[in-house]
């Protein structure tokens, strides 16, 4: 298993919960994966594209640490392949969906291409990933810069967790 990798899970539609649980039980078993980490599930207030609405449905997230002998693009793909297993339509940008997997962060990993950046660009500013990233890997860092340091600073820029 070549690299460590980042994995944020979000759900606000459908069964969020039971959704998160078989999506880290089909990682778990996946053979080109194996879990290393993983957060509790946190509720979080949805950010949207007027910025967090607490009269939207709440999130169910989810942090997971991997380590994986595929490539960013390969593991992009697999995460893909789940979310459409598990019903997701991609309809407006930043819309409600029953499964969102983004890949944070990848050890040894910088790439910026049309479909996909690594790390994950909008990470660094989010609660609702840095903290249970934090939870899944307590030493977590991004670009060098500890991932409570970040989540701090997230805070206390407004972004709401629970
Ligand atoms: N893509 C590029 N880089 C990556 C990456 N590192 N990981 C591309 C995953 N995908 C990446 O994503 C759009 C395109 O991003 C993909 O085709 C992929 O090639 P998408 O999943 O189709 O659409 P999206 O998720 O709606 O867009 P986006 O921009 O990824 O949204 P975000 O940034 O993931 O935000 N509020 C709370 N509380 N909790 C959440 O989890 N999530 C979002 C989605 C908004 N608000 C939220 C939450
Ligand atoms: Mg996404």
């Amino acid at each position: 298993m070549r690299s460590r990798a980042v994995i944020a899970l979000g759900a606000n539609q459908g069964e969020a919960v039971e959704t998160l649980r078989r999506v880290v039980s089909e990682l778990r078993t996946d053979p080109h994966m194996v879990l290393r980490g993983s957060s509790p599930v946190v509720q979080t207030v949805a950010l949207t594209l007027h910025g967090y609405d607490p009269s939207a449905p709440r999130y169910t997230n989810q942090v997971v640490v991997i380590d994986t002998d595929l490539d960013a693009p390969a593991l992009l793909r697999s995460l893909q392949r789940l979310e459409a297993a598990h019903g997701r339509v991609r309809r407006e940008r930043w819309g409600d969906r029953t499964l969102d997997l983004d890949l944070i962060d990848m050890t040894g990993v910088r790439m910026r291409t049309p479909w996909l950046t690594v790390p994950h660009p909008r990470a660094a500013s989010r609660p609702f990933v840095l903290g249970p990233w934090l939870r899944a890997d307590p030493r977590a860092r991004l670009d060098g810069v500890p991932v409570s340091a970040l989540l701090a600073r997230a805070q206390a820029t407004g972004g709401a967790i629970g």
